[in-house]
């Protein structure tokens, strides 16, 4: 049989789609919001390194691997795992920081909670999951519910058919193996920390549902949304903003959009103001906090609502301070912003992966701009389709559950890719995607490439063409140069477009003090931030800087046992939450910096 081209062109769409959505169905907007119960705290766990509980000896899946939960049943049944009696982790969390024997793990781990529920006819429940590194099988009650790859995006699945009322069993088999063809790739600098790294809910809603919703300053300075069904009904959603007004929107094949012809209050820096919204549809009422604002780039100017910005910035990894591992609490996030704001930030980077919605909504509360990005680093695949499928998922599972964060200015689609035609075409594909999602912020990527042209470092990457903002890592003084030597660094783009440098920076272990050019002494590293300073006020398109970074992280490729211990220590503060002399270079700066530009 010969399929016609059309044909065979809609079969692979509609394969591609099927691969871009996994099996998780439509993301659960704003789960926090809606009747949950909380799966997380302690969970039973088999560490199996050789996938016993998944394949059988012929590498063939089981029927009855780990997720049926097995019990002997007589004394003479051959049962070899057993969950009660295995070791325990704690969700959310990673496991490397749990378990001294799983500091270095790469593999996978089997996660098993017992949960008692009710349910209710008329209802629908949800299996909803913030984040697990890297790749994820789901199970409840020894069926297979569904699976999702990516580390650091949330999913959710409907497991109402599986579910019992009384006690229930959820295993999840967790990998985070790291994948040459993966988002990121096998190349890091940063921990794959592996687990179930954030919260975990059981979402009760009604059967038809409000799934999604938006809304969002208008083209006019009004105020526009939509919302969306889980499935094709009709109905009536009503939606109030606190001091704008209250309005019924007559829902048809599962969509309808709004308008409220009054223009809200903007939210900025100064008085960063989010109106209470509330949506009620069939018995469901989800409330929000949403802040409106616009922003734009003219010339080489970033204008937000309307007035050009510069963006005093920190890079910022989701470790967590003092306890290190991954950022699992609010008062983890808590510390992180209150050091942001006392070095006199108004914008922060959050690197090099969507980071938990509680860090992003608390942000946005404190005046935050932010910069969220997926974890395209350095050289992943970027000949592989299958490559380009993961991260314009990783994208959407991004910009889906965070399009209503007023405080997310920018998206970032690259950290540090090297110039070459596959990785043009992949990124420029990926940045159109961005802007048919969202085209109502900026697209940015960190870039590292620059020719040296008249004496100028000169930005000449071809994607300085499809990005609004050009970010650039340049660690004058430290990947070379010495720190003297950066002041003067002259700069120069072939794009009339704005440019944050979104890292410089040097290492230097806490405490550790000596001349300005011995390696490691905090003096080095306050030299290197000095000149750097220096450097940055001479570059007449520069409208913001996010230095490298907040705090000293975890990372493998940071093994120098004298200073690095496994932390790369480009941290202005030590894991333990000390500052480094470098800090208060930074917040000099910062506060002699005006962020109203008047141009
Ligand atoms: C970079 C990367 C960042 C690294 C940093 C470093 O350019 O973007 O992920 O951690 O340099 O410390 O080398």
């Amino acid at each position: 049989m010969r399929l016609k081209k059309k044909t065979v062109a809609l079969l692979i769409s509609v394969l591609m789609l099927a691969v871009r959505m996994g099996e998780a169905q439509g993301l659960l907007q704003n789960v926090s919001s809606r009747v949950h119960q909380s799966l997380d705290g302690t969970w039973q766990i088999i560490v199996d390194p050789m996938e016993t509980g998944y394949y059988n000896h012929s590498w063939k899946p089981k029927k009855n691997g780990y997720f049926i939960d097995e019990k002997p049943k007589t004394v003479s049944d051959r049962v070899e795992y057993d969950f009660d009696t295995s070791d325990e982790l704690y969700v959310p969390s990673d496991w490397n920081t749990q378990n001294d024997k799983l500091y270095y793990y790469e593999g996978t781990v089997w996660y098993r909670k017992k949960f008692i529920t009710k349910k209710e006819d008329k209802k629908k429940y949800h299996l909803y999951f913030g984040a697990i590194n890297y790749r994820s099988i789901v199970y409840l009650n020894g069926e297979r519910v569904g699976e999702h790859v990516g580390g650091f995006t949330s999913f959710n699945f409907d497991v109402t058919d599986l579910l019992k009322a009384g006690q229930n069993t959820v295993v999840v088999k967790v990998d985070n193996t790291r994948d040459k063809d993966g988002v990121p790739t096998i190349n890091t600098d940063w921990w794959n920390y592996g687990g179930i790294t954030r919260s975990v809910l059981l979402v009760e809603t009604p059967q038809i549902f409000l799934e999604d919703y938006s809304v969002s300053l208008s083209k006019d300075k009004t105020i526009e949304g939509w919302v969306k069904l889980n499935d094709s009904s009709a109905g009536k959603v009503e939606i109030s903003i606190e001091g704008i007004g209250k309005q019924q929107v007559k829902v048809k094949d599962g969509k309808a959009s709004f308008k409220f012809d009054k223009a809200p209050k903007l939210w900025s820096f100064a008085d960063p103001y989010l109106y209470p919204v509330t949506l009620s549809f069939n018995g469901e009422t989800i409330q929000d906090e949403i802040g409106f604002k616009y922003i734009d780039v003219k010339g080489k100017d970033i204008l937000l609502n309307g007035e050009s910005v510069f963006l005093k910035g920190i890079s910022i990894h989701e470790e967590a301070p003092i306890s290190t591992g991954r950022v699992t609490t609010a008062e983890e996030c808590q510390i992180l912003l209150d050091w942001a704001q006392e070095l006199g930030c108004n914008f922060i980077r959050l690197a090099h992966y969507p980071h938990s919605e509680t860090m992003v909504r608390m942000a946005e509360k404190r005046g935050f701009l932010i910069w969220s990005e997926i974890p395209v680093y350095w050289t992943i695949n970027y000949e592989n389709e299958s490559t380009y499928q993961n991260a314009e998922n990783q994208l959407a599972e991004m910009i889906d559950r965070d399009k209503n964060r007023v405080g997310i200015g920018l998206w970032s689609v690259a950290n540090e890719t090297p110039v070459i035609d596959a990785r043009n075409q992949f990124l420029n594909k990926l940045i159109k995607k961005t802007r048919e999602m969202d085209p109502t912020r900026l697209i940015c990527a960190a870039l590292d490439t620059h020719i040296t042209k008249n004496g100028k470092k000169t930005i000449d990457d071809p994607l300085g063409e499809y990005v609004d903002v050009i970010g650039i890592n340049s660690y004058c003084g430290w990947y070379g140069g010495t720190p003297e030597s950066c002041e003067a660094w002259e700069w120069a783009s072939q794009f009339e477009k704005p440019m944050i440098m979104s890292e410089v920076g040097a290492g230097a272990l806490q405490g550790l003090h000596g001349e300005q050019n011995e390696r490691w002494t905090e003096e080095y590293q306050s030299a290197v931030y000095r000149y750097n300073i220096e450097m940055l006020k001479n570059i007449d398109f520069l409208r913001g800087v996010s230095p490298w970074i907040l705090m000293d992280f975890r990372s493998p490729r940071r093994p120098l046992k004298r200073v690095q211990n496994d932390f790369n220590r480009k941290g202005l503060i030590s894991e333990q939450g000390i500052k480094k002399e470098a800090f208060f270079i930074l917040q000099d700066y910062y506060n002699s910096q005006p962020i109203q530009l008047n141009k």
